[in-house]
Formats: structure tokens, sequence, C-alpha cells
């Protein structure tokens, strides 16, 4: 199992932790904290320093919103010098930017990004696509239903028996949309989204049952770095304070089949899916 981001071949025989650099002031946990270019730079280095493979930077948050989306040229400013000063200051790091948006895809990809996370899986516009087809660049595609306004939200959390199948079935067309547009199903990576569109059970049963989902052929990425449901089952109020709860879900997701996780507390988790690995690898 492998990732191809432009002429890099990531084995992924260790889990693959992503560190989470939201230049926002509006994430759900994290808003705010390291919104200037410099500080949001200088926490992607302390994310690699704790042992992070490579880290997201991201410039639009998903948290429910009534207002439009963050305009092109505002979430380009917010972006790209972050990933300027990271591919400056640490050359080898992977940088992936999690934007829904062809047009920023393009400027960060210009600026030596290596991937692009899409949380629309290229509903929102197809574009992105084509932009990493014409690098090689990778591309994460995950699961949600809806706007950026309203995609974690449970508006769109509507399922019938199979959620798993669903979600598994919207992946697939995903998948599909990309490699129509010329991007080699090598760089692309699955994320069933948890907490988009899914209320906890849904959450719980795309995680539960991951192995439908590693079963069209591609890494899989988990995402539930202090999301609701973990603050939920863990009975955690403080979002930041999710940690531990953290660390359990995407520890079970190793078991279920995730190479890839994107986290806040990078630490905690280095650690533990380290070891969980070497335990489920005999
Ligand atoms: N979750 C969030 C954002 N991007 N990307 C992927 N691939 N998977 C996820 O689960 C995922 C994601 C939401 O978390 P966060 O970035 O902390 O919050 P916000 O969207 O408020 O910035």
């Amino acid at each position: 199992m492998h990732w191809l981001l432009r002429d890099r071949r990531l084995l992924l025989q260790r889990p693959f932790v992503l560190g989470i650099v939201n230049v926002t002031p509006d994430s759900f946990s994290d808003g705010g904290l390291f919104f200037g270019p410099m500080a949001a730079a200088d926490h992607a280095e302390r994310l690699l320093d704790e042992g992070a493979d490579g880290v997201d930077v991201g410039g639009e948050s998903t948290r429910p919103h009534n207002g439009g989306s963050v305009p092109v040229d505002e979430e380009v400013a917010r972006v790209v010098p972050v990933v300027r000063a990271i591919r400056e200051r640490r050359p080898d790091a992977i940088v992936t930017v999690d934007t829904v948006k062809g047009a920023v895809a393009r400027a960060a990809l210009a600026e030596g990004a290596d991937a692009i996370n899409d949380v629309s899986g290229l509903r929102l516009d197809p574009s992105v696509a084509a932009a990493c087809a014409t690098v090689q660049a990778g591309l994460v595609l995950m699961h949600s239903r809806g706007t950026v306004a309203d995609m974690a939200t449970f508006t769109h959390a509507t399922y019938g028996e199979d959620v798993v199948g669903e979600v598994v079935e919207e992946l697939e067309l995903a998948l599909a949309r990309a490699t129509d547009a010329g991007l080699p199903a090598e760089c692309v990576v699955l994320d069933p989204g948890v907490g988009f569109a899914k209320r906890s059970e849904h959450s719980l049963a795309v995680l539960r049952e991951l192995a439908r989902l590693a079963a069209l052929g591609r890494p899989v990425l988990v995402g539930a770095s202090r999301k609701r449901f973990v603050g939920e089952l863990s009975e955690v109020a403080e979002p930041a304070a999710r940690v531990h709860g953290s660390v359990g879900a995407h520890v079970a997701a190793l078991a279920g089949g995730a190479r890839l996780f994107r986290v806040h507390d990078v630490r905690a988790h280095r650690e533990a899916l380290d070891v969980a690995w070497a335990v489920l690898r005999g």
C-alpha cells in the first residue's frame, strides 16, 4: 500500500501522522491560535518536531456557519505564505493543503504543496482534480454532503439501512472523478469524513467498518481529532481536552485498516499509534 505524491512514493509502512495547522480565526478547537503566517509556520515546525510525518495547512474552517465561504483571495493569502515558510524551513516535510477550491489548490501546488485535502471529495469544485493531475500531486478525498457551511451539521445526515455502504459508494464516485480528470488512483487517499453529515452513530459505523472502504484499494485516512462524538463518548466538553478520546478512536481505526491520521495532538498520537502498530503488525 503506497501513496504517490508528485515524485515521492510513500510506502505507509507505519502509521502516517498528519498534524493540523489551521490558519483560521474560527476553527472549532484552535481557531485564532495560529492565524498569522509565522505563528502557523512555527506551529507546523513544532508538530514536525513532535513526530508528525506531514502537516495539513487549512485556511477555511468547516465549523457550521451562516456566512458565505472564505473568498479565494483571502484563503490564498492565509495558506500560501505558510506553505512557503514550511517549504523554506523544512524542505523535506510533506505539506498538504485543506481546501475545496481549485484556485487555492493551484496556488498551493505552485508553492510546492505535495497534496490537496478536499473535504468535499471533489463535489464542490471538480477542478481540484485537474490541478492535482497536472503535477501528480496527492489528493485526499473526504466524504461529506452539503456545502462548507453545513457539511459539519446533521442537515444531510440522512441515510437508509446501510450508512457505510452509502459512504463507500459516494467515495467511489469521488475516486472516479479524480481518475477521470487524469489523476492516477495511486495519488488518492480516501477518508470517511468522521463528523461530516454524520451523527455519532454514523461516525461510529464508518469507523467500525473501515475495511469496506479500504476494499476500494486506496489507503484510508481518518480525522477524529477532538470531534464532537469523541467529546460525547468521553464526556469531555472542551475540544482541546479531548486528546485521550481522540487517540482511542484513532488506535481503533488503525486496527480497522486506517493508515493515515489527521490530528491536532501529534506527540500523543505518534507514541500511541507506533506502539499499537507494533502490536498489530505482529
Ligand atoms: N476534519 C476537519 C477538517 N478537515 N480533512 C480530512 N481529510 N478529514 C477530516 O476529518 C477533517 C478534514 C475538521 O477539523 P478542524 O480542521 O480541526 O476544524 P475546522 O474545520 O473548524 O478548521
